[in-house]
C-alpha cells in the first residue's frame, strides 16, 4: 500500500512537473522576458482560466525559484476571505523532519475555515516558527526549510494574492468548513477528478479520507464497479446507530479544564470566532419575537407508521425533514422571511431557492449547514439530505458549499432536551425558527376530555425593520396548522 502510494505520488510529480513546464511556456509568450522568479503572483491573475491547479503549480514554481540547496524560509500565504492571522491547529512535522513537496506540514485555523499547509519544496524541516495554538501571521515566516545542504536563508517571496477562480478552487479542495485530512496525494486525486473533498468521507484514522474513498467516491458517480478495498468504507451510519435519543445524547467532547483558584484567559479563535464576529453582526437587526405551541400527536403517529419504511432506504426519518418541509411550504406563501436585506436598508431581495439552515450541535461546536432547494425536494429527499449533513458533521467534513448560501433557519433545540429557545437571526438572513422537544402534555379534546397530546413550542424571530408581528403570525399559525395535521400537506406538495 505505501509503496503504490508512493508510486502515485511519484506519478502525480511528474504530471505536475510536465504542467508546470507547458504554464511557463504559456507564460513566456504572454510576458515575454519577465523573470521566472517574479512569476507566481502575476501569472496567477493572468491566467486565471488555469485556476484549477493554481496551489500545485504556485508551488511548482516557487520551487524552481528556490536555491537548491539553500535554507528557505516559507512563509504563509494568503488564503483569501481577507485573512490576516490564524490559528496554528496541529504539527504535522518537527524540526529535522525530511519532507517532500505537496506533504502536509500543519494544519491552520482561520475564524472562516481550516486549511492544510503543504510544503513547496523537498528537503529538511530547520525550524518552526510557531507552537501548536499560537496565531500565525500571513506573510510572516511559518517554517524554514533546507533543501540541500546549504546554510543560506532565503526570503521566500509569498504568495500575496490569489485570482478570484483559484481561490475558489482552493476553497473547494482545500479551505473546508471544517478540518480535512487527506495526504496531497489523495487531494491531487480528488482535484483531477473535480471531487470536493468535503463530499467524501473518509474511512481511515481520524476520518482521514484514502485513496479508496475517492475511488468509491468516483466509482459510485460513475457506476463503475471497484475490486473488493482492503479498507471498510464508511456509510452514512443506519437510524438505529446514527444519533442517542435527545435525552441519551452525550455532550461533545470539550477538554476538560480545572480551575483551581486561578483565572485563565484565552483568546478566542476558529469557529467561535466566526460565531463572535456573526452574533455580534445580529445584534444591529432589530428582532422580534413570536412562540406558539404545536401539537403534533398525529404527526408523532405518522412518523411512527413511516419509520421503519424509510429506515429500510437507509433513511433516518426525524421529525427536522417534516418541519424543513412545512417552512419552504410557508415560505412560498410569505417570500418576506426569505429574504435578505441590504447593508443600508434600502433593497430586500426576495430569494427564489429555499435554502434551510439547520443549526447542528458538532464536535467543533454549533455549524449551521444548509438543505438546499427545499422547495423542490420531497420529505424523503429532505430526510435524506439531512442525513447527508449530519453524517459530514460528526465526522467534522462539512464543506464550505454546505455551510454557505442559507435563507431562512431552523434550530431543534428539543433534540438537546430544550423545551423554550430565543432563537437569533443568521444575517444576511431575516427570519428564524427554533423548537423545543416534544412532550407528552394533558389537553382538552373537543368534547372538553383530557387527552394525551405531543405538544412542542416553538419560536421564531424576525428582522423588524421588513417584517411585521402579523406576518409572523400568519406564517406561524401555517406551520403550525400544517404539522398539527400533516396529511395537508399533502395538497401543497408537487
Ligand atoms: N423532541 C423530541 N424528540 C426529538 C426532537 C424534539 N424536538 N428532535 C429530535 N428528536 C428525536 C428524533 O426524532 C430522533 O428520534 P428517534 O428516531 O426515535 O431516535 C432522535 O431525537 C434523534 O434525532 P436527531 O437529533 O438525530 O435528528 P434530528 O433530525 O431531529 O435533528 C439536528 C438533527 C442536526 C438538528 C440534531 O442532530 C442537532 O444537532 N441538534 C442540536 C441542534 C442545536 O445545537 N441547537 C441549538 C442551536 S442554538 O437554538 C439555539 C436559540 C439557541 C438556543
Amino acid at each position: 500500500m505505501a509503496a503504490m502510494t508512493r508510486g502515485s505520488s511519484a506519478v502525480f510529480r511528474r504530471l505536475l512537473i510536465q504542467q508546470y513546464r507547458r504554464r511557463c511556456l504559456r507564460v513566456q509568450e504572454v510576458r515575454g522576458h519577465a523573470a521566472l522568479r517574479s512569476l507566481p503572483a502575476t501569472l496567477d491573475r493572468k491566467l486565471p482560466t488555469c485556476g484549477g491547479s493554481f496551489r500545485m503549480f504556485g508551488r511548482a514554481l516557487h520551487m524552481s525559484a528556490a536555491r537548491s540547496g539553500a535554507v528557505v524560509q516559507f512563509k504563509l500565504s494568503d488564503i483569501g476571505e481577507g485573512i490576516t492571522e490564524v490559528t496554528v491547529k496541529e504539527w504535522y512535522v518537527k524540526e529535522g523532519d525530511k519532507v517532500s513537496q505537496f506533504d502536509s506540514i500543519c494544519e491552520v485555523q482561520s475564524d472562516k475555515a481550516s486549511v492544510t499547509i503543504t510544503s513547496r519544496y523537498d528537503g529538511v524541516i530547520t525550524k518552526l516558527y510557531y507552537r501548536a495554538d499560537d496565531v500565525a501571521l500571513v506573510g510572516k515566516p511559518l517554517v524554514d526549510i533546507e533543501t540541500e545542504s546549504g546554510s543560506d536563508v532565503t526570503q521566500e517571496e509569498d504568495v500575496v494574492e490569489t485570482p478570484a477562480m483559484a481561490r475558489e478552487e482552493h476553497t473547494h479542495q482545500e479551505i473546508k468548513g471544517l478540518k480535512i485530512q487527506a495526504t496531497p496525494a489523495v487531494r491531487r486525486l480528488a482535484m483531477e477528478n473535480n471531487i470536493k473533498l468535503s463530499e467524501v468521507v473518509g474511512s481511515g484514522r481520524d476520518g482521514r479520507i484514502l485513496k479508496e474513498d475517492i475511488l468509491n467516491f468516483l466509482a459510485k458517480q460513475t457506476g463503475a464497479i471497484l475490486p473488493p478495498s482492503p479498507f471498510q468504507e464508511i456509510r452514512t451510519p443506519p437510524p438505529a446507530l446514527a444519533v442517542p435519543s435527545p435525552a441519551l445524547r452525550p455532550p461533545p467532547a470539550a477538554p476538560q479544564r480545572v480551575f483551581a483558584g486561578k483565572d485563565v484567559t484565552e483568546p478566542i479563535k476558529g469557529f467561535h470566532k466566526a460565531m463572535a464576529k456573526s452574533m455580534t453582526a445580529a445584534l444591529s437587526i432589530p428582532h422580534l419575537g413570536l412562540c406558539d405551541q404545536v401539537d403534533l400527536s398525529r404527526l408523532v403517529a405518522l412518523r411512527a407508521e413511516l419509520k421503519a419504511d424509510v429506515q429500510c432506504r437507509g433513511v433516518k426519518l426525524s421529525y427536522m425533514p417534516f418541519f424543513i418541509k412545512a417552512t419552504s411550504l410557508c415560505l412560498s406563501h410569505f417570500p418576506i422571511l426569505n429574504a435578505s436585506l441590504d447593508e443600508g436598508c434600502q433593497n430586500i431581495t426576495y430569494k427564489a431557492s429555499h435554502n434551510i439552515g439547520v443549526a447542528m450541535d458538532t464536535g467543533l461546536g454549533l455549524l449551521v449547514p444548509t438543505v438546499k432547494n427545499v422547495q423542490l425536494l420531497s420529505i424523503l429527499e429532505v430526510a435524506q439530505e439531512l442525513n447527508r449533513l449530519q453524517a459530514l458533521g460528526t465526522a467534522g467534513q462539512l464543506g464550505t458549499a454546505d455551510l454557505s448560501g442559507g435563507t431562512f433557519s431552523l434550530s431543534n433545540i428539543g433534540s438537546i432536551g430544550g423545551t423554550y429557545a430565543k432563537p437569533v437571526i443568521l444575517p444576511p438572513e431575516v427570519a428564524i425558527g427554533a423548537v423545543g422537544k416534544v412532550q407528552v402534555l394533558p389537553r382538552f379534546d373537543a368534547s372538553g376530555h383530557v387527552i394525551r397530546a405531543h405538544v412542542m413550542n416553538v419560536s421564531w424571530s424576525a428582522d423588524h425593520r421588513i417584517v411585521d408581528g402579523a406576518t409572523m403570525c400568519r406564517f406561524s399559525n401555517m406551520w403550525r396548522e400544517f404539522l398539527h395535521n400533516p396529511a395537508s400537506m399533502l395538497l401543497h406538495l408537487k
